[in-house]
């Protein structure tokens, strides 16, 4: 539970100069609670971004932490030269005995980043424009990555995008089904059975491992307010070696559908061609320079399998009794996976045409 007076005691502890002036919640975002602390000090305001970590999921945070620091370090070398570069980066802000994490007394971790003014990130795709926007910043953040060797990085959770695990994950909660929900869900248990072949799609598949996001959702990136521009990828927590397949996919996941991803209404779930025209032009426009063939090659597929990951994921977590998502209504991980599963269909039915489209911006 999100509670502000923590925040304020723990915004306290890190490194940053001035009067706390408000604390507020900020952002939806599934896994961690996190606030935006304003503070007065006699030059100017500032902002920090202040999260409280889930360790349940993230269970070895100071490894995480070396990771984005290495990434965003990565980053800034590389970036150094744009006179905007600070609000290109995460900037994590070290705790007064300099650690990257506040630990409190009840063994919470905290952590800080500078707050980037004039920008918003979306829930819901509004406009090709953006769509664009977002998907060429995740792609310039791939290339930019490009030459850090991924043995620099750890895996923060293991085997994150491994899809026949998540079905074998999924076939092992349903067979117990804890808490007896499997009735409710019957539709979505059976699509998920029907389409089973897919998880293994990349099982064997000889494509290169990159420094890949691997959470690349629209609510990932900030967008510029006043240029509409991708400013800066965050949520760096599962930056770490990877598929640029799954990065694709998972844009394709967010990007093209106006519905929201717990829209109870599935009806309203279907891929919109002209946003994904415009994720494909965003993100080939940035990774022309390094993707191969193969890659190419498979994106469409990359989409199918993520959508179909994410939909099993959230129909294991509400099968569980939903001990993983941040949840604000009953049913609230059913309808998450109703909509993936229909976004799944949505794209099997519209995958010629989308190879054709990929084809042709090639
Ligand atoms: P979660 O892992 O819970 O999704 P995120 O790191 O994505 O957490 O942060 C949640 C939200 O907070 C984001 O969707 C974004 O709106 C906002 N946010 C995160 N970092 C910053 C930042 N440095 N400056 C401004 N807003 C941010
Ligand atoms: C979570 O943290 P957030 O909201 O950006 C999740 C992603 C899922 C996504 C579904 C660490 O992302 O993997 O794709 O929800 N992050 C983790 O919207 O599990
Ligand atoms: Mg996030």
């Amino acid at each position: 539970m999100r509670n502000i007076q923590d925040a304020t005691a723990a915004a306290q502890m890190f490194q940053v100069g001035g009067a706390i002036e408000n604390v507020v919640w900020h952002g939806n975002g599934h896994i961690h609670e996190s606030y935006k602390v304003q503070y007065r000090d006699s030059n100017a305001n500032r902002s920090i971004l202040l999260q409280r970590l889930n360790t349940q999921i993230f269970r070895d945070p100071v490894t995480m932490m070396r990771n984005i620091q290495r990434v965003t370090a990565h980053l800034h070398l590389r970036l150094g030269d744009k006179p905007d570069f600070e609000r290109r980066v995460l900037q994590v802000i070290s705790a007064r005995n300099g650690n990257p994490c506040y630990v409190d007394q009840e063994e919470r971790y905290w952590r800080a980043y500078e707050f980037i003014e004039g920008t918003h990130s979306f829930e819901n795709v509004t406009s090709g424009e953006q769509a664009f926007h977002a998907a060429k910043a995740f792609g310039t953040f791939e290339a930019l990555l490009s030459d850090l060797p991924s043995t620099r990085l750890r895996e923060t959770i293991s085997h994150f995008h491994d899809t026949p695990r998540r079905f074998t994950e999924f076939e092992q909660v349903l067979e117990i089904d804890p808490i007896g929900r499997a009735k409710e869900a019957r539709e979505a248990i059976a699509f998920a059975k029907s389409r089973k072949t897919l998880a293994p799609a990349f099982a064997n598949a000889n494509l290169p491992i990159r420094i890949t996001h691997n959470d690349a959702k629209l609510n990932n990136v900030l967008l510029d307010d006043a240029t509409g521009e991708g400013i800066c990828v965050i949520d760096l927590d599962t930056v770490m070696p990877g598929l640029v397949v799954h990065d694709f996919g998972d844009m394709v996941r967010t990007m093209t559908s106006s519905a929201a991803e717990d829209e109870r209404e599935v009806s309203k779930v279907q891929i919109d061609m002209e946003l994904y025209d415009a994720v494909l032009r965003g993100y080939l426009s940035s990774t022309r320079s390094f993707l191969t063939k193969p890659e190419h090659e498979s994106l469409i597929t990359g989409a199918k399998v993520i959508v179909f990951e994410q939909g099993l994921r959230f129909l294991s977590d509400f099968l569980a009794g939903d001990p993983y998502y941040k949840m604000s209504r009953s049913g609230h991980n059913l309808d998450r996976c109703r909509t993936q599963f229909k976004l799944l269909e949505s794209i099997e039915k519209k995958e010629s045409e989308m190879v054709r489209k990929l084809r042709t911006i090639l």
